[in-house]
Order: C-alpha cells, then structure tokens, then sequence
C-alpha cells in the first residue's frame, strides 16, 4: 500500500475582532484552548492548537483580532502581534464574519494581508446566524480578488470542519511533526489559568473595565489535601476599576471566583483553592507583549 508523504505546517487564524476565530480554534482541536466572549479584543497573544491526523500535523494559530481604533497602547501592540503572526506560516486562513457589514476595518485587514505570499483561504464563518444570508454575496466576492478558496461553516455549530481540514491538507508541505502526540497547545497552565479567569472577566464586566485588566498566575500547588491551590493576581488600571471588580459586598469578585472554580474543577476533576487579589498596576500594558 502506498503510504501518503507526512504533511505539516502553520495555518494562521486572521481576521476582525469577534469573528470567531478563537471559537474556531476550539472546536477544530476539540478542547478549549483559547478563550472566547462576545466582547471584541478577548484574545491578547498568539495561542497554537494542534490538530493531529493521519495525513500530518495542522499548528493552528489563534491571533488578536484586528481592530481598526488603534491609538491606545494595548491596541496597538495586539496589531504588532497579529503582524508577527503573519510571517513563517504555512497556510493563511482569514476569518469573516457575515452578521456584520465590509468596513473600513475589513479593509485594512485585508490590507495586511496582501504582501502574504502562502495559500488564502477565506472562511465565512457563523452561517448558522439568519443575519448572515443579509452580507454574505458581498463577502462571497471577495473570494476573487484575494483568495485561493473559501469554505462557509459555523464555528459554533462545528459545521464543514472536514472540509476546512481537507484544504489545508491540500495545501500544506510535507514535513516532521512540530509537536508530540499527545500535546495539543503551547499556552501552559499558569497562562491557561489566567486566561480563564479573564474570560470571567470579560464576560461579567461593561464598558472598557475588561481592557484595563490583566490576569497573572503566580502559584499553582497540589496540596496533600488533594486541593489545588492557585494564587492570581487581577490587575486593573484605575481604582474606580478596581471597586466595580470587587463589587458590592465583594459580589463581583466572588462570582467571577467561583465560576473559575466551576470550570476548573469540571475540567481536572480535583478541587480548587482560588487566592485572587485584584490590585491597580497603571503600568501592566507598557510591560505586557
Ligand atoms: N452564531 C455563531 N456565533 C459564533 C460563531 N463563532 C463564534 N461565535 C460567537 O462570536 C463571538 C466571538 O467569538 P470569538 O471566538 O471570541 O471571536 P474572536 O475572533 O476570537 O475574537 P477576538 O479574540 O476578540 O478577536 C462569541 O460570542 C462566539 O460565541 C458561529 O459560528 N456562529
Ligand atoms: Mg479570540
């Protein structure tokens, strides 16, 4: 029997903020690796998800969504990310999203990418959503200028993935395995833990409260009690930030507590000891990249 050549490589995940793109991520690799909110910005550094298959190895990589009001700093530096993103990559998979209009923002995403000289896929995404028929032909257009091929699917849903899957088979390089079976992301458990907790974060703050946040895990233990005992600090810009993360009565930190708590301990079985301390760190964003 003739064995097929192993093929591996980078598919890079681009496009406009709360497109899908990190849910995208998720259901291709079958767990949650990125986090995802209805909030645009939720992901904040480039984050890698494995597909492992018999025909090779697809390194998904889940970028910032690109916005285009890019004059505060976080902003700023999440736009140099998605740039570095684009270099050494093996297959550019642009995400849209037809619930929403082709902007000015579109554009300039589309911009950035056209000095890419890898395969294009375009991929219109949340088809599920009856709002998206309204916008779709336009984006369906831009198949010809830009792309070497589009897939319609629902991230959501999990509809077209062996499709999707198909295509980046097709057009990626024959090459070794980048990482081993068993490992499904880069993102370690402290960079995991913190995320998860921004996620709760993002989910129950308004306004801008949620980009003066940042998450940092310093400790995680497994005591002898069999408790996981994880230290986190919230950083938060302002101190008018800080009282609405705490909340009346400390309602709002102990909600976002316990639903880290919920998830974690859905996920590793073991119970979980959260010391969270939320503090005013003006300065977080100049040292974040
Ligand atoms: N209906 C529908 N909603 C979706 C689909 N994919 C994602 N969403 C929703 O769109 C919102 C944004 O999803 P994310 O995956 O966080 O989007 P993103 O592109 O990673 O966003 P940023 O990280 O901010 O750039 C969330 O509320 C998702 O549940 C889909 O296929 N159908
Ligand atoms: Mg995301």
């Amino acid at each position: 029997m003739n064995k097929q050549p192993f093929k591996s490589g980078f598919a890079v995940l681009i496009g406009r903020s709360n497109v899908g793109k990190s849910t995208l991520l998720n259901t291709l690799v079958g767990t949650k690796v990125a986090i995802t909110t209805p909030k645009p910005q939720t992901t904040r550094f480039p984050i890698q998800g494995v597909v492992h298959d018999d025909r090779g190895q697809i390194v998904f990589v889940d970028t910032p969504g690109v916005m285009q009001k890019a004059k505060d700093e976080l902003t700023k530096k999440l736009l140099d990310s998605v740039r570095q993103s684009l270099h050494d990559i093996d297959v550019l998979i642009y995400v849209v999203d037809p619930t929403r209009q082709i902007g000015n923002e579109e554009k300039q995403t589309l911009k950035m990418i056209e000095g890419v000289d890898k395969p294009k896929l375009l991929v219109i995404n949340k088809v599920d959503e009856r709002s998206a028929q309204r916008n779709i032909d336009f984006y369906r257009d831009l198949l010809e200028d830009h792309f070497d091929g589009a897939i319609e699917l629902s991230a959501l849903k999990g509809t077209n993935m062996d499709i999707l899957k198909d295509w980046i088979f097709e057009h990626l390089p024959e090459g070794d395995a980048y990482y081993e079976k068993s490992q499904i992301s880069n993102i370690g458990n402290k960079e995991r833990i913190a995320e998860l907790i921004r996620e709760k974060l993002f989910l129950r703050l308004r306004e801008e409260v949620p980009y003066s946040v940042h998450v940092d895990v310093h400790e995680i233990e497994e005591r002898k009690n069999g408790i996981m005992y994880i230290r986190a600090d919230v950083l938060t810009t302002e101190d008018r930030y800080k009282r609405m993360i705490i909340g009346k009565g400390a309602r709002g930190i102990k909600e976002i507590s316990q639903s880290t708590r919920n998830e974690l301990e859905n996920v590793t079985g073991k119970k979980i000891f959260l010391d969270m301390e939320v503090k005013v760190d003006s300065h977080w964003v100049n040292r974040f990249n």
